[in-house]
């Protein structure tokens, strides 16, 4: 393949090595994918993919494992250890800690975890890691331009300003001696291979040949998915408001939720109508083990994940930390109702049964979400915290989580956490189902045996109602009321979703405008909203975003109206 660049000379594009930084739930699968796919570009020679991992206490045995044909990443995940197996029997992918190792790379894929800190971004790791890169690179072969590729979220404008600095700071030029490209993962834990496969991806550059390359390597493992080339900031924002964009709509459906467990309405009854009214459907409802994709999302005990209570921070980071008055911003509304979803659940609990105070109670599920070890910023751990300062016995179970877990020892829980499901039951006066892992919904008979004198509280939408209450347990759950809805409420509820929908593009809009006039460099690099929808709508799971609207008042519902549109004006 020919690319050209500002110099007019035109090139052949060769990937002989690929280098993969952080063995992660989204390095693991691209290294793996992409060596076991045996990819040949201008060389007749398969390219071979050597993954870095930093040597670290918690991550260094990463290294031996994957030079042992093992996958390091736990829980369910189809079809993962083979392709590693394969990979690293064919001789296509190994692993190590030397940067060195990446100074003749073609493409370096970077997929170190990015955080939030306070109102920034969090670029601690990410930037430890490239400056070895960068070290690494100073030595590369002068013909060699190699493509460095953010499977990373970054924060709108980090590419064409920090990163593209850091590289400079080390005589590294973006368009002359590096190609700085990004391709954000939408990696799901318990379908990583499935989500790269099928799933459409972005490829973004800040130079316009980057996306194309990228497009022409990433072919190889997106085979049923579309690959849409952009620029680096259109990706950014598309990227951090995707899951932006998630966390208000749980917030959303939070306080639909909140309102009808109060008044005892079926939650779920109110979803399935309004998302057929807003033709934004799936199969949430039923399938605890769907991922919710409708409009209204579903609530739960909390947003757990590292993506999305960050996500909406990146998106706004540089609005947020330019303008002095407080940001007038539904996505930051959406982070405080969020937050205060775990001590909610422990309220509707205490609504049902009485006070909790002193009482056992079992969480079961650690993860934060289904069939994963993924403990990050997970809500059980938040709610067995706000429990066991309420003077309760609690017990946090999960098969998938190590009892080494990190974020087990953070919050020192590790002594409470147990893998013994009987031994968890069976001490409990109330169980709280907070992850929908497959155990447990398989396990329904198990359940019903030992929950006598039990209450059950459903957190996870994993039961019914009627499973637990034909056998006169005590049960209930978030969005379990039993009345059917009335056609004003429903109303209500959908012209508050297209409120919520008007709201969120207009936000969206003041960021696409303010990134433009301070950040997009050249014509090439300039955010277009229309191509912010239109990207926004290939995430596989569900990100409609309307046109911007005029700015009216929220609706109401008998004085009732959601804190989400408590905006200051
Ligand atoms: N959650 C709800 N209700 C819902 C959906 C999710 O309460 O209806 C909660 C979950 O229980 C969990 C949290 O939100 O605690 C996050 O779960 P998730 O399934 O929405 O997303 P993540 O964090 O596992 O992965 C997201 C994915 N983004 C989307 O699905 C839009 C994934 O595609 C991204 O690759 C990933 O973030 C990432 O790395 O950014």
């Amino acid at each position: 393949m020919q690319f050209t660049l500002d110099d007019g000379v035109e090139r052949t594009w060769t990937v002989e090595k690929i280098g993969v930084i952080g063995p992660g739930i989204v390095g693991m699968p691209m290294a793996a994918l992409l060596a076991d796919a045996s990819i040949k570009i201008g060389s007749q020679k398969a390219a071979r993919v050597h993954v870095i991992q930093r040597n670290s206490i918690s991550s260094g045995w990463k290294v031996d494992a994957i030079n042992q044909g093992r996958s390091v990443i736990g829980g369910i995940e189809p079809g993962l250890d083979s392709i590693v197996r394969e990979a690293v029997d064919n001789n296509l992918l190994s692993a190590g800690f030397d940067y060195s190792e990446l100074a003749d790379a073609d493409v370096v894929l970077v997929a170190i975890q990015t955080d939030k800190a306070g109102f920034e971004p969090d670029y601690g790791p990410l930037f430890g890691g490239l400056k070895e890169l960068a070290v690494a690179l100073q030595d590369k072969p002068a013909n060699k331009i190699p493509v460095i590729i953010f499977e990373s979220t970054l924060a709108p404008s980090s590419m064409s300003t920090v990163i593209k600095d850091l590289f400079h700071s080390y005589g590294l030029i973006e368009g002359r001696d590096i190609l700085l490209g990004n391709s954000p993962n939408r990696v799901m834990p318990g379908r990583l291979v499935e989500r790269v496969t099928v799933s459409d991806k972005l490829v973004a550059g800040l130079h316009k040949a980057t996306p194309t390359l990228i497009s022409h390597l990433y072919r190889n493992i997106v085979t049923k998915g579309n690959l849409f080339q952009t620029n680096s900031m259109t990706a950014e924002v598309v990227k951090t408001l995707e899951n932006a964009y998630r966390d208000v709509r749980i917030a959303f459906s939070s306080e639909i939720a909140a309102y009808c467990d109060f008044n005892d309405i079926d939650f779920y009854a109110v979803r399935e109508e309004v998302n057929n009214r807003l033709g934004q459907t799936d199969n949430a409802c039923k399938d605890p083990n769907c991922v919710p994709s409708g409009g209204m999302l579903i609530p739960m005990i909390g947003v757990g994940g590292h993506c999305l209570p960050k996500d909406g921070i990146l998106l706004q980071w540089r609005q947020i930390t330019t303008q002095p008055q407080p940001a007038n911003s539904m996505i930051l509304n959406a982070r405080q109702i969020n937050d205060g979803a775990p001590g909610n659940a422990i309220r509707l609990m205490e609504k049902e049964f009485g006070t909790i105070n002193g009482k056992k109670v079992t969480i079961l599920g650690t993860a934060y979400r289904f069939n994963s070890e993924d403990t990050r910023n997970s809500p059980s751990i938040q709610m067995a915290l706000q429990l066991l300062e309420k003077g309760c016995a609690v017990t946090l179970h999960d098969n998938y989580v190590k009892e080494t877990d990190q974020n087990l020892l953070r919050y020192e829980v590790d002594s409470i956490f147990t893998r013994d499901l009987e031994k968890a039951v069976n001490t409990a006066d109330c169980l709280v189902f907070a992850t929908a892992h497959q155990e447990y919904f398989n396990n329904s008979d198990f359940f019903l045996k030992h929950s006598g004198g039990k209450c059950i509280f459903d957190g996870c939408n994993i039961f019914q109602r009627n499973l637990f209450e034909e056998d006169g347990v005590a049960y209930t759950g978030i969005g379990r009321g039993r009345k059917g809805p009335t056609e004003e409420f429903l109303s209500f509820v959908h012209q508050s979703f297209l409120h919520m929908e008007t709201g969120f593009a207009n936000e969206l809009q003041d960021t696409v405008d303010f990134l433009n006039k301070k950040y997009a460099h050249d014509q090439f690099n300039e955010v277009d909203f229309g191509d912010v929808q239109r990207l926004a709508a290939s995430c596989s799971t569900g990100c409609v975003i309307a046109d911007t609207g005029p700015d009216i008042s929220p609706p109401q519902y008998q004085g009732f109206s959601l804190k989400l549109f408590d905006l200051p004006h």
